[in-house]
């Protein structure tokens, strides 16, 4: 373990190396975007490098094919993989059925396909990413930027009537600029409080006209990994 880790690196470290488990020679992986999914990529490229580990990346965000890159991974496309082994990434919450809320980083359009098109999908996550209810953590949705402030209304409105706490969805900013995600989209974070029945949400936010994904992975993930401070690791 590197030396000098702030207690949550620590968590998110054990994580993923635990994670690493899951990784044989000849697979071809999808890699996650975010901090934790950072410390995988360096754990593989350790193996690749000391224990002759061989394996193809397809990374989730422009980030993360740089940093595979950099640690010696070869990185092909979705295109080129067409079907994954294994994606393992992070997340911003998960709850005990296994959902999901992702996007934090931006990266939610990538890292939903790339999940989608794996046999098995692992989360690494600190152990603060788990709830009770998914919705503390503000919903990510990527909507294309022609009409934003339409689909703003739109999504706003299809929550009337929904098993949600909250309405206020907020255009995420760079700086002075809205956010851009890798595809040019723009990213609206949906301030729900508590989402009651997340699969219905998922489904409703789908149809809005301008929308073009949202963070919510419902029956996707397979095995969570959850890693604390002190070392210890959980997996379910
Ligand atoms: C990605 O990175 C996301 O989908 C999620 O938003 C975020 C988690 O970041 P971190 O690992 O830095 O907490 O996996």
């Amino acid at each position: 373990m590197p030396a000098d880790l702030s207690p949550i690196d620590k968590a998110k470290f054990v994580a993923a190396r635990r994670a690493c488990d899951y990784v044989e020679t000849g697979m071809t992986l999808g890699l996650g975007t975010g901090s934790t999914a950072a410390w995988l990529v360096r754990c593989l490229g350790e193996m690749v490098r000391d224990d002759g580990l061989r394996i193809k990346g397809v990374p989730t965000s422009t980030r993360t094919a740089e940093l595979a890159r950099d640690v010696g991974i070869e990185v092909i496309s979705l295109d080129e993989a067409k079907w994954l082994d294994l994606t393992i990434d992070g997340a911003d919450e998960y709850d005990g059925a296994l959902n999901l809320i992702k996007g934090g980083g931006g990266a939610l359009l990538q890292e939903k396909i790339v999940a989608t098109a794996s046999d098995r999908m692992v989360v690494i996550a600190d152990v603060s990413k788990k709830v009770e209810t998914l919705g503390a953590f503000p919903l990510p949705i990527e909507v294309i930027p022609f009409g934003w402030q339409t689909s703003k209304v739109l999504v706003e409105e299809a929550l009337i009537g929904l098993d949600v706490m909250g309405s206020n969805a907020t255009l995420r900013m760079n700086g002075q600029s809205p956010f851009v995600t890798d595809e040019g989209n723009h990213i609206l974070d949906l301030h729900l409080n508590r989402i009651g029945n997340a699969r219905q949400l998922a489904l409703v936010l789908n149809q809005i006209p301008g929308v073009v994904e949202n963070g919510l992975f419902i029956d996707i993930c397979d095995i969570v990994v959850t890693g604390y401070a002190d070392g210890r690791v959980e997996v379910h």
